[in-house]
C-alpha cells in the first residue's frame, strides 16, 4: 500500500452557521516576516495547502481555512492567515470566532482575552465561555457613500463601500427579499452588482477590488435589528451575518449618525444566525492603533469605530488530511 503523506491536523468549527477549518499543524515552513509578508509567500509558494484545505474533496465551497502561525508580535498569542476557495482573506470575523474556540478546544488558550495577529493588523478576542466569543476588529470605516451602479437586470444599485476588514458594498435595500427560498436569486443579483462595480471602476482605498457584496432587509424576528445575505469573494453565501461585514455594517451606521458608541446591532444573517456588535472610536492619538487607517478621514470627520463582534462558534470535527501521493486530486479539485 503507498504511504500517505503526513496528515494535516485540523480542527473544524461553524460560527453561527459558517465553517472554519483550522489548520493546526502540518503546513508549510513560511519563514519570518509580518503575517502579510508570510500571506505573500503561502500565496506565492505553497497555494497547494489552500487548495487541499478547502477545495473538494477534502472542502467545499463556504469552508474558509485558517492557518495558524508563529505571530511576530509578542502582544499576540498566535498568527492566522485566512483563506477560501478562491483565494486569501485579510480578516474573517466568523473565522476568528472558530479558530478562539478551537485554540480553546485544543487547550493552547484559556478563557479570557487573548490577541491574534492577522495580516490586517492585531485582533482581541474574549472568550467568554467555550462556545461565546467577542471579537474586537480592525478599525472599520466607511469609505465612499450613496454610490450608484448600473447593474444588468437590476437596473440602478445605491450603496455604500466600507471597509471592516475586507471591502463590502452595502445595499441597504435588497434588490432580492432576502429569504432563503432566494439564495440562488439573491446570490445572482449579488454577482451582477460586483460586476457592475468593477465595470464602472467602484473599487475600495487604493484601487483594491470589492470583494463582498451586501445585501440587507428587515429582521424577521423581534431580536435583530437586520437581516443580511453576504456573497463572500468565491461565490458561496456566508451563513453567518459576516464579522467583517458587520463591523462595515457599524461603520456605516456610525457615520449615519444612527448608532453612537457602546449601542448595540443586532445583525441576523440569512439563515437565522446573529451577532451582537457594538463599537468604540478610534484612538487617533496612539498611532499604534490607526496603522493601515487613513488620517485623511479623520480630517473629514469620517468616524473610524473599532468594533466588537459576539458570536457562537461549535467544535464539528477534528482530524488528519491524508494526501496521498499517486493522487492526481492530492492538492483538491482546483477552481
Ligand atoms: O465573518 O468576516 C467574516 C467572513 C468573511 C467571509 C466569510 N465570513
Amino acid at each position: 500500500m503507498p504511504t500517505p503523506t503526513a496528515g494535516i491536523h485540523i480542527v473544524d468549527s461553524h460560527t453561527g452557521g459558517e465553517p472554519t477549518r483550522l489548520v493546526v499543524d502540518g503546513g508549510p515552513d513560511l519563514g519570518s516576516g509580518s503575517l502579510a509578508q508570510r500571506l505573500i509567500r503561502l500565496r506565492e509558494t505553497a497555494d497547494d495547502l489552500r487548495q487541499t484545505v478547502v477545495n473538494e474533496p477534502r472542502g467545499w465551497d463556504a469552508i474558509v481555512g485558517a492557518l495558524l502561525c508563529e505571530s511576530t508580535d509578542p502582544h499576540c498569542a498566535a498568527g492566522v492567515i485566512f483563506f477560501n476557495n478562491t483565494g486569501y482573506l485579510g480578516m474573517c470575523g466568523h473565522g476568528a470566532i472558530g479558530v478562539a474556540v478551537s485554540l480553546h478546544y485544543l487547550g493552547r488558550v484559556p478563557l479570557g482575552r487573548v490577541k491574534l495577529e492577522t495580516p490586517v493588523g492585531p485582533i482581541e478576542v474574549t472568550l467568554q465561555s467555550a462556545n461565546e466569543v467577542t471579537i474586537e476588529n480592525v478599525p472599520s470605516y466607511r469609505w465612499r457613500s450613496d454610490v450608484t451602479v448600473n447593474v444588468e437586470e437590476l437596473g440602478p444599485v445605491t450603496g455604500d463601500v466600507a471597509w471592516g476588514g475586507n471591502w463590502f458594498f452595502l445595499v441597504q435595500d435588497s434588490p432580492v427579499e432576502v429569504v432563503r427560498t432566494n439564495i440562488a436569486a439573491l446570490t445572482d443579483a449579488a454577482w451582477r452588482v460586483r460586476r457592475a462595480l468593477a465595470a464602472e471602476g467602484v473599487t475600495g482605498r487604493g484601487g483594491i477590488e470589492i470583494d463582498h457584496i451586501e445585501f440587507f432587509a428587515p429582521a424577521t424576528t423581534g431580536v435583530a435589528n437586520s437581516r443580511n445575505f453576504v456573497l463572500c469573494p468565491g461565490g458561496a453565501y456566508d451563513r453567518s451575518p459576516c464579522g467583517t461585514g458587520t463591523s462595515a455594517k457599524i461603520a456605516c451606521l456610525a457615520a449615519d449618525g444612527k448608532l453612537g458608541p457602546g449601542e448595540t446591532w443586532v445583525q441576523e444573517s440569512i439563515i437565522g444566525s446573529r451577532f451582537a456588535a457594538s463599537y468604540h472610536l478610534v484612538d487617533w492619538t496612539d498611532p499604534a492603533s490607526v496603522i493601515n487607517v487613513p488620517t485623511t478621514l479623520d480630517e473629514q470627520g469620517v468616524p473610524v469605530v473599532i468594533p466588537r463582534i459576539t458570536g457562537q462558534a461549535f467544535i464539528s470535527g477534528e482530524g488528519f488530511l491524508v494526501q496521498q501521493p499517486e493522487d492526481p486530486f492530492r492538492c483538491g479539485v482546483r477552481c
